[in-house]
């Protein structure tokens, strides 16, 4: 059964006019390592830990700035969330489709919340805690291009031609602030684009982007605003000891104008300095150390790396449910092919390497989780292709094989073959980071013994789900595994109104 909302009522629980106010115990262990009669043992110790959070209801009028914003993501999540609230419909050739939010965890995701007269009772995901309604976002954004919002979903060639011309009013008028552009970090094939530039010295640059913020705020009277970038990926800067390599030395090499600082980390900066929450949907090392550095001591919260929309996805699914069968995956090569000007972009040697990267790290957790399959420092050989293939534009082909050992000896091979619109699994994505980044700043938190309450660590770990390679702080462990990092994100958000995690136990029932 399906319920809309649904409020909790425990003694651990307050609804005050502004806010909800929890009180959780917080199962843990504690481990160590001792000589226990001559022996090394490890002790494992249950701990409960009481922690309080405090989530402010209010609910704030969110202005949603996309760095890329006439690109194929930025087009089509803009273009589809106008449909939604405007409750637009159009004909396909199989029939007259709705718009929906099919494909984001917030808007179109259900979690349990108890059974009842023995049946699974579930609510949307979304009812969990007050968020943003997607229909109210006010976008904005830049783009290196000036090309109009209308023009660059035509360009995109995403939506359905019916939808396009329904939208083409709406977003005609829609026209990308100039973006900071430099040769050097994307490929040389998409300099054509460039028209719509930021002059100037990096420091400047920087400068005129925080003075966009401040007027797009100011404009369309948003009270919070949500920096994402969704623009071409770069090559990977260098990180260099006395360039980037602290906060200080970042914001120097920035009064120098140095040229190893990206467009993305400028953007970035020019958010922490705002105290503006900015993500980051493309692989390159935007978060060098020092930018790092600046958003923990400015406490602004940062996430990101790379959208994990399709092949990551399933390869985060798939090893997880692999190694967590006792089965050993030895070989993983991932293809793909896509013909947009992501795919153009990617077939530059420095950009695809970003790329090659975030797609290559995801299974690492999940083989370094089972030493009886692995043996220390062994992994499976990882190959990850990218090829431009212009005639299949956002439609992306990704095939994968898995090649695993079994029982005695034996192999087992997968294949996987996925087509699909690259943009149509990303943009749903994008307005899951830019919601639950928002809602993370209402969250407070505080452990026993803590003095006073705090916000979540500015590297906002509870982004992971959506990102290839999450972005963690300093020292702490990277979860690749989907299955994990949705119960992170979902059992925190449970927290807050006094739920126990989501434990599948149903003992109830035993
Ligand atoms: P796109 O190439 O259609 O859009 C990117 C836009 O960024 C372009 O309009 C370009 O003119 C603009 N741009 C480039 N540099 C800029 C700068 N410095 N400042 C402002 N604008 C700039 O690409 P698409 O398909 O929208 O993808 C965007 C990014 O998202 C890419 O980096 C891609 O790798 C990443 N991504 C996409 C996924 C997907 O499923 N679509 C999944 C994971 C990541
Ligand atoms: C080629 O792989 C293009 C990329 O931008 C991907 O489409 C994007 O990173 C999505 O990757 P994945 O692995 O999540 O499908």
């Amino acid at each position: 059964m399906f319920i809309e909302s649904f409020k909790v009522e425990s003694p651990n629980v307050k609804y005050t006019e502004n806010e909800i106010h929890s009180v959780y115990n917080y199962e843990t262990t504690e481990l160590v390592h001792e000589n226990r009669n001559g022996t090394y043992q490890w002790i494992v110790k249950p701990r409960t830990v009481k922690y309080e959070f405090k989530t402010d209801t209010n609910v704030p009028k969110l202005g949603v700035m996309l760095v890329g914003w006439g690109g194929n993501n930025g087009s089509t999540l803009t273009g589809g969330v106008i449909a939604n609230r405007e409750g637009i419909s159009w004909a396909t050739k199989d029939k007259i489709q709705q718009a929906n939010y099919f494909g984001s965890l917030t808007q179109a995701s259900a979690i349990r919340v108890g059974s009842f007269n023995g049946e699974e009772i579930y609510a949307p995901f979304k009812s969990l805690l007050p968020m943003v309604n997607p229909d109210d976002i006010v976008f904005g954004g830049w783009d290196i291009s000036d090309m109009n919002l209308a023009d660059g979903m035509a360009r995109a060639k995403v939506f359905d031609i019916d939808l396009q011309k329904q939208l083409r009013p709406y977003m005609e008028s829609m026209v990308p602030l100039p973006g900071i552009y430099d040769p050097d970090f994307i490929a040389a094939n998409q300099g054509d684009r460039a028209n719509n530039v930021i002059k100037g010295t990096k420091k400047e640059q920087v400068q005129q982007i925080v003075k966009d913020i401040r007027e797009f705020k100011e404009a369309n009277k948003v009270e919070k605003v949500v920096v994402l970038w969704t623009a071409n990926t770069e090559r990977y800067s260098n990180v260099i000891v006395g360039l980037n390599d602290t906060m200080e030395n970042l914001l120097a090499s920035l009064d120098r104008n140095e040229s190893e600082i990206s467009p993305s980390t400028l953007f970035a900066l020019a958010c922490i300095l705002e105290n503006i929450p900015f993500i980051n949907g493309s692989p390159q090392n935007t978060f060098v150390p020092g930018l790092i550095d600046l958003a923990i001591k400015r406490n602004s919260l940062i996430g990101g790396d790379d959208f994990k929309s399709g092949q990551t996805k399933m390869k985060s699914v798939l090893v997880d449910f692999l190694v967590g069968a006792g089965i050993k995956p030895t070989s993983i090569v991932s293809y793909n092919h896509l013909g947009n000007n992501d795919g153009m972009n990617l077939s530059a040697p420095q950009t695809f390497r970003s790329k090659e990267i975030s797609k290559s790290n995801v299974v690492d957790d999940m083989v370094n989780s089972n030493a009886i399959l692995y043996e220390p420092g062994e992994h499976p050989d990882h190959v990850v292709v990218i090829k431009y293939v212009p005639y299949v534009g956002d439609s992306k082909r990704a095939m994968d094989e898995y090649v695993s050992e079994i029982f005695m000896g034996g192999k087992n091979t997968i294949v996987l073959h996925n087509t699909c619109e690259d943009s149509l699994l990303a943009a749903p994505i994008i307005l899951d980071l830019v919601l639950l980044a928002e809602l993370s700043t209402r969250i407070q938190l505080k452990a026993d013994g803590e003095g006073k309450f705090h916000s979540f660590h500015p590297v906002a770990t509870i982004l992971s789900y959506l990102t290839k390679a999450p972005l963690v702080p300093p020292g702490t462990p990277v979860v690749n595994a989907l299955s994990k990092q949705r119960a992170m994100l979902e059992n925190i958000l449970r927290a807050c109104v006094g739920l126990a995690p989501e434990n599948n136990m149903i003992l109830e029932y035993k």
